[in-house]
């Protein structure tokens, strides 16, 4: 029997380069291998204020990109989050096994506070739970994240384990899977920073809807160095790592086989190259996307969706709900 894999992405903005090689691409990598579970993560979205017409658009873009990346329905339960009412309920039992202290050592929640980011809300805080219940609920024996994510899985494994060890096994212990490059791709602009969504520059971020011509031009115009070598140095050279990894992962060519190609040319050859794998990547998916975005398929690839993954949430709330004895029936 294939081994389990689950994980979700946010709806909070256009996806972009980072999403894709972070988390997508890895996800259409395994889809022959595992039986994966990609939900769209409508729910964690809302911590933080959403316009509502933009967020109803960026949820069908969300999906329309799924499938333009290369997941296939045929292998990959895709599902909208809000779609499988167990999720919230079990996000409030986890909350209920979940210790303030343990939540208080999120990074990005402690990150958050530490830039004095004001009126942030009791989802922020808490949203690590409800995570855990999207992963938990289906079992899985991976989760694909990226860097950032890494410690929300790892208290996932905690709560499990703590609830596993008080009322008898109930949940897998998931592991986290880190993409070994690529996890953490970085701001064209600033590349100690992570590239996200929420960048408030454009220009360090490629979206995956960007016009070839501008991402063609954000990538020229890349922060890099003075160092005048392509080599992997992420200390030293953070912006020209940044763009071999992006490279490596879109070509699968390793770092040191990158350097060699580009031994002795300029960076502006070198960003050429990269411009050219990224452009002919986005007109690949862009292609694909404007032939979904306008068709029904994408309601009919969620119904389907929420039928196979109710079944399986709603038989583990159960279970949880009568282990924790808030059910009357045994
Ligand atoms: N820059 C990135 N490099 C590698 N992986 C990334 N991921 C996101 N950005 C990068 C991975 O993509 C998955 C889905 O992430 P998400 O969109 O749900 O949340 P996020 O990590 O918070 O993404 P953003 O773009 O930074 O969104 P905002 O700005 O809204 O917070 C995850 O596995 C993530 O690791």
């Amino acid at each position: 029997m294939k081994k389990r894999m689950l994980s979700g992405i946010k709806p909070t903005g256009q996806l972009h380069l980072g999403s894709y090689i972070g988390a997508l691409k890895q996800f259409v990598d395994y889809q022959d291998e595992y039986e994966v579970f990609a939900f769209i993560a409508n729910l964690h979205c809302i911590t933080v204020y959403q316009d509502p017409i933009e967020l109803r658009k960026n949820l069908r873009d969300c999906v329309a990109l799924y499938l333009a990346c290369g997941l296939d329905p045929e292998k990959a339960t895709i599902f909208l989050q809000t779609d499988i009412k167990a999720h919230a309920q079990l996000g409030f039992i986890m909350n209920c096994n979940t210790y303030m202290g343990e939540l208080n050592r999120m990074t990005q929640y402690k990150d958050k506070v530490a830039k004095g980011e004001k009126n942030l809300t009791g989802g922020i805080f808490t949203y690590p739970t409800l995570m855990s219940a999207d992963i938990l609920i289906y079992e899985p024996h991976y989760v694909p994240v990226g860097e950032d994510q890494k410690q929300h899985v790892e208290l996932t494994r905690d709560v499990a384990n703590r609830f596993n060890n008080r009322y008898g096994k109930t949940f897998t212990i998931p592991e986290p899977l880190i993409p070994k490059i690529g996890a953490r791709i970085m701001s064209l602009q600033d590349p100690t920073t992570k590239m996200s969504k929420s960048d408030h520059s454009d220009k360090g971020c490629i979206y995956l809807l960007d016009s070839p011509k501008k991402a063609r031009k954000k990538i020229m115009s890349a922060k890099t160095d003075d160092l005048a070598q392509v080599k992997f140095d992420t200390v030293n050279q953070p912006g020209i790592s940044n763009l071999i990894q992006i490279y490596s992962s879109l070509t699968g060519i390793n770092f040191s086989d990158i350097e060699t190609k580009f031994d002795g040319l300029g960076y502006g050859d070198f960003k050429k190259e990269v411009a050219n794998v990224v452009c002919s990547k986005l007109e690949e998916i862009q292609g694909k996307y404007n032939e979904i975005i306008n068709s029904n398929i994408i309601e009919e690839i969620l119904a389907d969706g929420k039928t196979k993954a109710e079944v399986l949430a709603n038989a583990k709330l159960d279970e949880v709900q009568r282990k924790i004895g808030i059910e009357i029936k045994m």
